[in-house]
């Protein structure tokens, strides 16, 4: 294997670059690397001072990931720390890029820091349910302190060069060659002769803490960490660097725990989520030479609230965009309800007033289509009606140059249908964005039968761009994720009349770890647009089919979830209560249904949904609607609030065993009929005894 760390000397300074692309992930090779550039180094009576530097874009982003579960040789990661720590010569770590994780660790025990302007520095370990392992928790509060090293852990944020100057974590920036200053940084220690700091010797910032400040950061997040493990064991790592006696005490405890976390079901769920994500962006079959034409103006069609929150994400990314509608009434209520949006963010200090300021700039509006046909892309945002698709499709085929990208943020409809109002079907791509658009992550594109690669490839860079994780699904009533929410939706509605309540069942669910029940986010969303479109389709249902009315009955008073005052809740402002009301209602349609009430439990509920989830999941993976298992994952991730810790329905389903999965299916189908029809994929699956890939 070709070396992943170059030594080169550059006068009395031993330079050791990392060359592990495109990361620079801690690797083995990289670590072993290290050790062996440090031991030459200081055999070499010439070399007065070392400098570890990161090759290409970046240090060290971490350890590699895909390494954990293996068994490798040394050296281990406690090992690179004691030989940079313990180096008789002084050592300069040479920052750029993102130092992160194992790679900031490595930092920390090197003797001096050094970062090229713009750099971010944070130990993101948190995201993958892990703690920083490598010393991290340890080093960290003796040099900022450990209020800020628990916010920079727990949140996982990384911060930037200057702002680590002022905290001591770095001891120079610069804006030139940074190999160059690191390498006169490290003479100019080597030759004060020492001793050079080490991070464990520092006590200042670790003694005489009060012990509350640990309290009161588990008591005040204990709602948002509620089943999670990571962030209690972060406390706990932090809490011994200040209480326990030794550094090497508090590392015991660091490493204990990260060994813990490594091997915790939580840890794995949230490194697959990671690689998932970056899977799907990844198209088969695209060609690998196709460069798709970048995006620098767009419109949208339709001021509602989808409309504006879509071109938030433009106008956020920078993106000049404009905003049609027929009327100026219509553009008028829409762009306050922009400003309003972009008020609440600076309210919240999630948004600095300026750049709000900036992005309300980019926003404009029209009522002419002929002044929006210069745009690179459109998306349609209206009424979610075909006809009147086809008619916008129709007068953006006319309107827009040629080349434009046309997208419709259809969430249901067929979008070769759309797409044959226009003459160039091979322009059009679904682009669908959640509610709220400028919050959700999930961009989930659905490709049509003559959707040509190109767009194909826009539409994914397009999302890379506005700050989207994109998903690419095929063309079905419902994509991947409302066809799969269609599903669930259903069998809950069915354990209602079986015999629980709307709260149990998102009591349930958020105790699996959804932020929101199912209930309460219809409520949220609100009930008539379902209903609407459940009366459309009335005539074209198959009545032969098990059918719960119990959301018609429930909008048939009127009740249409938060914004009327009652849905499935009873509310007070945003406050939901239980209403025995629908308790009553749910009973007297199962009387009516013939249905027995009986008393369901919470595991019930849950491994119902998410048995319904994967085997729904498996149909569209065997239908070619998503590529991959983890496409639908990452769309329950981002677009539907499946806890991450979990990883996704069908990592949730792989991780119970197909095979068990199949026989909860079999038995559903047994009691309740053809609804519950294995998918194919399934059965096949499951009796290869392997896991979702063939
Ligand atoms: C840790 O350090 C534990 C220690 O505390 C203790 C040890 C004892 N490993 O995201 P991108 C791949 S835990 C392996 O598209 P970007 C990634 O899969 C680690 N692979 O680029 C992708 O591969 P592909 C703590 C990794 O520019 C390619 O690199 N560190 C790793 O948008 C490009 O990635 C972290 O959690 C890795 N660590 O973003 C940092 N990182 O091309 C995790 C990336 O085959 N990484 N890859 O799809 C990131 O946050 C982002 O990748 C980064 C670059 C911001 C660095």
């Amino acid at each position: 294997m070709a070396a992943q760390v170059h030594y080169r000397t550059d006068g009395d300074v031993a330079v050791l670059t990392i060359d592990n692309p495109p990361v620079n992930a801690a690797s083995h090779a990289v670590r072993s690397g290290i050790v062996d550039g440090l031991h030459r180094a200081n055999g070499d009576a010439s070399v007065n001072a070392i400098v570890l530097i990161g090759g290409g874009r970046t240090f060290i982003a971490g350890a590699d990931i895909r390494e954990f579960g293996q068994t490798l040789p040394p050296p281990h990661f406690p090992d690179v720390i004691d030989a940079l720590e313990g180096s008789a010569k002084p050592v300069v770590a040479a920052l750029h890029g993102t130092a992160l994780g194992g790679g900031l660790e490595f930092a920390l025990a090197c003797h001096y820091r050094v970062a090229l302007a713009g750099t971010k520095l944070g130990l993101p370990e948190v995201n993958l349910g892990l703690l920083p392992g490598a010393g991290g928790t340890q080093r960290l509060p003796r040099i900022v302190g450990p209020s800020k090293a628990l916010e920079m852990i727990l949140s996982g944020k990384p911060l930037g060069a200057d702002e680590a100057l002022k905290l001591g974590l770095v001891q120079q920036v610069t804006g030139q060659d940074l190999s160059a200053a690191a390498v006169a940084f490290a003479r100019a220690r080597a030759a004060t002769g020492g001793p050079h700091p080490r991070a464990r010797d520092l006590t200042d910032k670790v003694r005489g803490v009060d012990r509350a400040l640990f309290a009161q950061v588990r008591e005040q997040n204990a709602r948002k960490w509620a089943g999670r493990i990571a962030e209690l064991r972060i406390v706990e790592c932090v809490e011994a660097a200040c209480f326990k006696p030794t550094f090497d005490e508090g590392s015991a405890v660091e490493r204990d725990l990260f060994v813990e976390l490594r091997n915790s079901p939580q840890s794995k769920a949230l490194r697959y989520a990671f690689f998932a994500e970056r899977e799907a962006a990844k198209i088969p079959g695209l060609p690998d030479d196709l460069k798709p034409r970048s995006i620098s103006s767009a419109a949208v069609i339709g001021a509602g609230t989808m409309g504006g929150g879509i071109a938030m994400c433009f106008a956020n990314a920078g993106i000049p965009v404009q905003i049609l509608d027929a009327s100026q009434p219509a553009l008028d209520a829409g762009m306050a309800r922009v400003r309003d949006n972009y008020a609440t963010s600076v309210a919240r200090g999630s948004m600095p007033q300026a750049r709000a300021d900036a992005a309300l700039e980019l926003i404009t509006t029209a009522t002419r289509y002929e002044d929006i046909g210069h745009a690179d892309v459109v998306v349609e945002a209206v009424f979610e009606d075909l006809a009147v698709k086809h008619e916008v499709f129709r007068t953006l085929d006319r309107v827009m140059k040629p080349g434009a990208l046309l997208a419709s943020n259809t969430s249901t409809l067929d979008v070769d249908a759309i797409a044959s109002a226009t003459h160039r079907p091979q322009d059009v791509i679904g682009t669908h964005f959640f509610s709220p658009a400028n919050v959700m992550k999930l961009q989930e594109n659905v490709r049509g039968e003559a959707t040509s690669p190109e767009t194909i490839a826009r539409a994914m860079q397009l999302a890379k761009t506005i700050g989207k994780v994109p998903v690419l699904a095929g063309n079905c009533h419902g994509f991947i994720g409302n066809r799969i929410l269609y599903v669930y939706g259903r069998e809950c509605d069915f354990l209602l009349e079986e015999g629980a309540t709307p709260w149990q069942i998102d009591r349930a669910l958020q105790g699996f770890g959804f932020p929101m029940g199912l209930y309460l986010m219809r409520d949220l969303a609100g009930l008539d647009v379902g209903w609407r479109v459940r009366k459309g389709r009335e005539a074209a249902r198959d009545k032969s089919l098990r059918y719960s009315p119990v959301a018609d009955r429930i909008c048939e008073l009127g009740r249409f979830g938060q914004k009327t005052g009652a849905g499935y809740y009873r509310y007070e402002g945003r406050k939901a209560t239980p209403d025995p009301e629908i308790e009553k209602l749910i009973e007297s349609v199962a009387a009516e249904l013939g249905v027995t009430r009986r008393a369901v439990t919470d595991e019930e509920i849950v491994t119902r949904v998410l048995t319904s989830m994967a085997n729904e999941g498996a149909r569209i993976l065997g239908e070619g609607i998503a590529i991959r298992a983890s496409d639908i994952d990452v769309t329950y991730l981002y677009g539907y609030g499946f806890p991450r810790h979990q990883g996704g329905p069908m990592f949730w389903a792989e991780q119970q065993g197909l095979d068990r999965v199949l026989e909860t299916v079999k038995r559903y189908e047994a009691e309740q009929g053809v609804l519950w029809a294995p998918a194919p994929l399934l059965v096949e699956r499951a009796k290869a005894g392997k896991g979702w890939a063939a």
